[in-house]
């Protein structure tokens, strides 16, 4: 067996049986050895920019659910740019958006598939990080696109946008529609989202200006990216908040279904909403003056870069550390702090813009 077959087969034994136990076949690894050896192979890597990207390369898509549009769009963009890049896409993921297990179990397959890189959207920041260690152990690069896990569990992440801003500029576009004054809730996605909990602490920061004296946040609901819960927790909010003004919901899922149902009751054009969705399923509220503006990034440019960060990393042009740049579809990125890299400004979308969209 060449050394690197025994490698991965080790470690994908190691993922097969469970990830904390010594696999004493491979040489006694231990938890923290794999940590080390994880830590130790990138450190010692360096960057060729120059280098060739390779071709047949297979990378694995873990989204943090199949069944979202969202995901369908940002992978879809994945698969496009792999295509193009002479590479071979696949899509494993769980249908629930609160399902950390089932992530794990992903992670373990496709480490156990060896695939070459894994561009993954991670339900919470701490669960999968034995078995993306693991992976990348084994050789295998880890982009998180979308929402992160912790800098050391992976080589680099994939932003849709700068946190702060995306956080920042919901509270701003919501306390305009509701001129500064009266309570607001959030409705968001799973309550261990790394994203969402990223915009909500800037959300919270944002609103301790002064300037938002006269606005008070009473509640941060969990939809779980599921459209019944969604539903649910907006009717329940207003019941618990008759007052309530406004909405913020950082999920194309929450937002969906809070436009459905304050669309469909009385506080339509009364309570105002704002947040993260796609144009496609907000036009029509848009339309019907449920809300007046949203902001999003275009999700299949996200999957895109995803993709084209897997095939970089795992072509050595970078290894995910700051001050390292690389060219994607024209476009040069460079990594900043722990890795990250910024796809762009997001869009606000309003009654004036929202058909030149199609997303
Ligand atoms: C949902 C997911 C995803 C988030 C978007 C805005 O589809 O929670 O992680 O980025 O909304």
């Amino acid at each position: 067996m060449r050394p690197s077959s025994l490698r991965r087969s080790c470690a994908a034994l190691a993922a097969v049986t469970s990830l904390a136990l010594t696999v004493t076949a491979c040489g006694g690894t231990t938890k923290n050895d794999v940590k080390d050896a994880a830590s130790a192979a990138t450190s010692a890597q360096k960057a060729d920019p120059k280098a060739e990207l390779k071709k047949g390369l297979t990378v694995g898509f873990l989204p943090k659910q199949v069944n979202n549009p969202y995901f369908t769009s940002a992978d879809r963009g994945g698969a496009k740019a792999l295509a193009e890049l002479g590479e071979t896409y696949k899509e494993v993921g769980p249908s629930s958006a609160t399902d950390t297990s089932g992530q794990v179990s992903y992670v373990n397959t496709l480490t156990q598939q060896q695939v070459d890189a894994i561009a993954v959207s991670a339900q919470d920041p701490g669960a999968l990080c034995t078995a993306l260690k693991q992976a990348m152990r084994n050789g295998i690069k880890i982009v998180t696109y979308d929402s992160d896990t912790k800098p050391d569990c992976r080589d680099a992440f994939v932003s849709q946008a700068a946190a702060e801003d995306l956080g920042r500029t919901q509270v701003q576009l919501l306390a305009q529609q509701i001129g500064y004054q009266g309570e607001i809730a959030v409705l968001s996605a799973a309550q261990t989202a790394t994203n969402q909990n990223t915009w909500i602490g800037f959300m919270k920061d944002e609103l301790k200006d002064p300037k938002y004296k006269n606005i008070k946040l009473v509640k941060v609901a969990y939809g779980n990216d599921d459209a019944q819960q969604s539903f649910q927790q907006t009717q329940g909010l207003l019941q618990e908040y008759p007052d309530l003004k406004g909405i913020v919901s950082p999920t194309t899922v929450g937002i969906k279904a809070a436009a459905q149902y304050l669309s469909g009751s009385k506080y339509r054009g009364k309570v105002r909403l704002t947040g993260l969705g796609t144009p496609n399923d907000l036009r029509t509220y848009i339309k019907n003056g449920t809300i007046d503006a949203f902001e999003l990034w275009d999700p299949a440019k996200l999957g895109d870069l995803a993709a084209r960060t897997a095939v970089a990393l795992s072509s050595g042009q970078i290894t995910g550390r700051q001050g390292e740049t690389f060219t994607a579809g024209g476009t040069e990125y460079t990594l900043g702090k722990d890795g990250v890299i910024n796809l762009g400004r997001p869009t606000v979308f309003d009654a004036e813009n929202i058909d030149q969209f199609d997303f």
